[in-house]
């Protein structure tokens, strides 16, 4: 079988990060696809990464572009054109600047990828992978958003931080739009099985909870300029592998609701079954009255952002 083709639009910090993950899990040949003014940069990452492959020999091949047309045959595309927060800005300050380049990347990916599987990472998240959706009516199963991935993978490390166990036996979701207002599921997250509710004590699971919502900020503090992007690019790979490799993985998404969970017309963080299909199934499960109300108040805020798209 011929190899796949993986495409990142934005070369930039997650962008460069994602080319470097995807060549050292083979996922198929990467395109980092860029501004002109940013050629040099994306020519470069893609030679770096080409002589980074015979140390463990990954026989995948990178490319760099400012050509739309070598965006053709991607089978999936994962976007992170735009620009990041800088401390002080909240993710909705980035709209008016963000919606322009994603109307322009949606154009683009219409005309020369129209069959692929599109990861959207620009923020503000929800209303990115909205735009997309409408600017370049892909069917809503082909298009999803890198949020929840993410921001349960901080839940995760933080519980592994308090309770000393391994973080790869910490299962746990967050739920909602990607910002202050998401919805860390406690009842559901535990450890090899066994609820966190009996291994951390009320208070300190609230401080982790409010740590979880909080911890992109803390990162954007932290560098100063600029924000996350090593765990932000693992977060979308494995959202990419799970449909090029058919592992229809259930993993928190910012995915279409038709109904589901009472929400409809809307991308919002929900599980989500990711196969050689795209999103192929949201799993719906009971809430409680808290958490629901809590998903409400997080969709009121989802809601305002994509009013502030006109799309
Ligand atoms: P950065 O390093 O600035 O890279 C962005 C790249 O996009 C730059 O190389 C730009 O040249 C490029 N670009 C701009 N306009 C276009 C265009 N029209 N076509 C193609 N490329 C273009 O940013 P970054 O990689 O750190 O972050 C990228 C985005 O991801 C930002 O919007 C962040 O806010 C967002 N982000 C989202 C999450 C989520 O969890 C959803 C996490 C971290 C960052």
């Amino acid at each position: 079988m011929a190899r796949r083709k993986i495409a990142m639009i934005g070369g930039g910090q997650i962008g460069g990060n994602l080319a470097l993950l995807a060549a050292q899990k083979e996922l198929g040949d990467v395109l980092i696809y860029d501004i002109a003014k940013a050629e040099g940069m994306i020519k470069g990452k893609a030679l770096d990464i080409m002589q980074l492959r015979p140390h463990d020999g990954y026989d995948v091949n990178l490319e760099g572009s400012s050509d739309p047309e070598s965006l053709t045959n991607s089978d999936v595309i994962i976007i992170t054109a735009g620009i990041p927060r800088k401390p002080g800005m909240n993710r909705e300050d980035l709209l008016e600047i963000n919606l322009g380049i994603i109307k322009d990347v949606a154009e683009k990916v219409k005309t020369y990828a129209p069959n692929a599987f599109v990861i959207v990472i620009s923020n503000p998240l929800d209303a990115m992978v909205y735009a997309f959706y409408k600017a370049s009516g892909f069917k809503s199963n082909k298009v999803v958003g890198m949020a929840g991935a993410l921001d349960s993978a901080r839940f995760r490390t933080f519980i592994a931080m308090e309770t000393g166990f391994s973080v790869q036996d910490v299962s746990c979701m967050v739920l909602g739009g990607h910002g202050d207002s998401m919805v860390p599921i406690t009842r559901l997250a535990t450890v090899g099985g066994v609820p966190v509710t009996k291994l951390i004590s009320p208070e300190r699971l609230e401080a982790i909870v409010e740590r979880t919502r909080f911890a992109g900020g803390e990162i954007v503090k932290l560098f100063g300029n600029g924000s996350a992007f090593y765990a932000p690019a693992q977060s979308a790979i494995e959202m990419a592998e799970s449909y090029l490799r058919d592992k229809k993985r259930v993993i928190p998404c910012a995915s279409y609701c038709q109904g589901e969970f009472g929400i409809n017309g809307y991308f919002i963080g929900v599980p989500s079954v990711i196969g050689s299909g795209g999103v192929e199934q949201i799993l719906e499960f009971d809430l409680t009255k808290d958490e629901q109300n809590a998903l409400l108040s997080t969709l009121e805020k989802v809601k305002k952002t994509v009013q502030g798209t006109g799309l």
